[in-house]
């Protein structure tokens, strides 16, 4: 059966991007013809520093939004990266076949390190090799994922091609992305061409899966716009970015496309639209931020379904990285 792996950073909450670009179409994905595998990449968000109680926390309320958004522990497996540790072993030897020009090439490096490179962690740089690591270490076939992560995406597929002529064999496949939907790309509310992010430092700028419903009302309230109405067709949303972002937005929620949207609202004031969008958000999101909330009270059960997610992934990975280990001239591998 064709494979999913995809993660999600304990790197703080989760916003609407998360839920719309990734969880949501985790969720899709599940029960189909996939055996669908996700998991809290926490060896990912210490790349930039993280207060341990912080992390801890996030990675199980990351978990609990897992469950909250619908995944069932029980169809999917559910983990905690750090807890397989055939990801950072995998990932050693992709560090050994990834170039460093290939790395330098990372837009999201260059964003997350900024200026100040020489300054950023060696763990930020090597961030796409232990993707590559989290999704080959169990024969991914397909990947769901937000837009912004479609370069590396193509990195995991070199780091297959390359392993796999360097060594003459066809043991890692050729992962296909999964970026579909209205949403592939949610923007800052307060700035179009920004994407709407966890560590932001303004939390005016997303929607937060844990905001209640004034505070979701009151984002989308002061959310950027531009003067004018809304055009009556798609294309009139072009070069309109927050506009643009907003429609999306309302699109993926209500589950419509794009055009459907515009035939309904087309016209409209914002301040017509935004209230309507802002009543869809809390209906849809409402029920996800109770979940995590009651699931958080007892976090016995979220380490429960994490330890026995760990031991389903090992499952998998753990011959794959033999017969890696194996292919590679490891003494000991079997
Ligand atoms: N704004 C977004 N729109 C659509 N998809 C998004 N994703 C993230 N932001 C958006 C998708 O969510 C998945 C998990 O992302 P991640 O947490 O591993 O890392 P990220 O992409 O770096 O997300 P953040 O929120 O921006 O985290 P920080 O701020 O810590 O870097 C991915 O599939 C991603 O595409």
């Amino acid at each position: 059966t064709p494979r999913v792996f995809s993660g999600i950073q304990p790197s703080g909450g989760l916003t609407l991007g998360n839920y719309l670009g990734a969880m949501k179409r985790f969720v899709e994905m599940q029960g189909s013809e996939f055996e669908t595998i996700y998991c809290m990449v926490d060896l990912h968000a210490i790349t930039v520093w993280q207060d341990p109680d912080k992390l801890r926390h996030a990675t199980r309320e990351l978990c609990a939004g897992f469950i909250a958004s619908g995944l069932d522990p029980k169809q999917s497996v559910l983990f905690n990266q750090s807890q397989v540790p055939e990801h950072t072993q995998l990932a050693w030897i992709f560090n050994c076949v990834a170039r460093m020009g290939w790395m330098q090439r990372m837009t999201q490096f260059k964003d997350k390190a900024g200026k100040n490179a020489q300054n950023a962690s060696l763990g930020l740089f090597a961030y796409p090799a232990l993707m590559a690591a989290d999704i080959l270490a169990y024969h991914a076939t397909h990947v769901p994922v937000g837009e912004d992560q479609k370069q590396h995406l193509e990195l995991t597929r070199d780091i297959a091609i390359k392993f796999n002529n360097d060594f003459g064999v066809e043991f890692f496949p050729i992962t296909e992305p999964v970026i579909e939907g209205a949403a592939t790309r949610v923007m800052s509310l307060r700035d179009g061409s920004k994407k709407m992010s966890k560590s932001d430092p303004s939390d005016m700028s997303r929607i937060n899966l844990t905001d209640d419903a004034g505070a979701i009302a009151k984002k989308i309230r002061k959310a950027k716009t531009d003067p004018e109405p809304l055009p009556s067709e798609a294309k009139g949303l072009e070069e309109r970015p927050e506009a643009r972002n907003l429609v999306n937005i309302y699109a993926a929620l209500s589950e419509q496309s794009v055009d459907d949207v515009m035939r309904d609202v087309g016209g409209q004031q914002f301040g017509t639209f935004k209230p309507m969008l802002a009543d869809l958000a809390v209906d849809k999101l409402a029920p996800i931020s109770t979940e995590m909330a009651r699931l958080m009270q007892d976090t016995t059960e979220i380490d429960k379904i994490l330890d026995d997610g760990a031991e389903r992934a090992r499952a998998i990975a753990t011959p794959i990285l033999q017969k890696t280990y194996e292919i590679v001239g490891m003494v000991g591998a079997k």
